[in-house]
């Protein structure tokens, strides 16, 4: 209840639906072929699940979000965008929105600053963390839909809290990792444990 804390929050997956952007755009640019539906997701690789698929389909779904207007034109996911408003009103609290951009940068660091301002206001541009590597960035707690997030440092400050998406929702459940099923879940009583 005293202690100020630093919350990261994730972007793809957490606040903007890359799942659902990705297949809808895919089935529209490639109506031929065969698509994993959300229900059949798994692993956080799209192009390593398409490749398996067929191994064509690893270039193709890369195709997807390396073209201009992918990122900007994400549906934000329910909840999101109204947890994060919260989270910055509270007090003793600081939000950023940590995100890896993709290493095609033409459209997709640009398109992410343009979501945040649509999406979240001008004022929200201040909170961005742009990072390949999630593990240098200090923070009380990083809520991330990845399991795994791995980087140069091997004890991040953060804790991690497991976002559920489709692409995860079928792992055998780790008992001492925390985990919000969505925006719905009791993201408030996290953050207060977490102040404690
Ligand atoms: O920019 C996003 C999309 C991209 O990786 C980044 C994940 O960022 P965080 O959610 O961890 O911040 N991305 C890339 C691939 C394949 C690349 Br080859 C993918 O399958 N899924 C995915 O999200």
């Amino acid at each position: 209840t005293s202690k100020r804390l630093r919350v990261l929050v994730d972007m793809d997956g957490v606040l903007a639906d890359f799942e659902g952007g990705f297949l809808k755009k895919f089935r529209k640019r490639y109506p031929q072929d065969p698509y994993i539906t959300l229900e059949d997701r798994r692993g956080f690789w799209v192009s390593t699940q398409y490749g398996e698929l067929r191994s064509d389909l690893c270039a193709k779904a890369i195709s997807i979000w390396e073209s201009k207007n992918f990122f900007i034109e994400l549906e934000p996911l329910p909840g999101g965008l109204e947890a994060v408003k919260e989270m910055s009103r509270m007090e003793n609290t600081d939000v950023f929105i940590c995100t890896s951009p993709i290493k095609h940068y033409k459209y997709c660091p640009y398109e992410k600053y343009a979501w945040v301002e649509k999406h979240l206001g001008s004022e929200f541009l201040e909170q961005i963390i742009l990072t390949r590597d999630k593990t240098v960035v200090t923070g009380d707690v990083l809520i991330d839909d990845k399991p795994d997030i791995l980087g140069v440092e091997p004890n991040p400050a953060w804790e991690h809290i497991l976002f559920t998406a489709c692409h995860n929702k079928h792992l055998p459940p780790c008992p001492s990792k925390r985990h919000l099923l969505s925006w719905d879940d009791d993201w408030r009583g996290v953050l207060e444990d977490l102040r404690r």
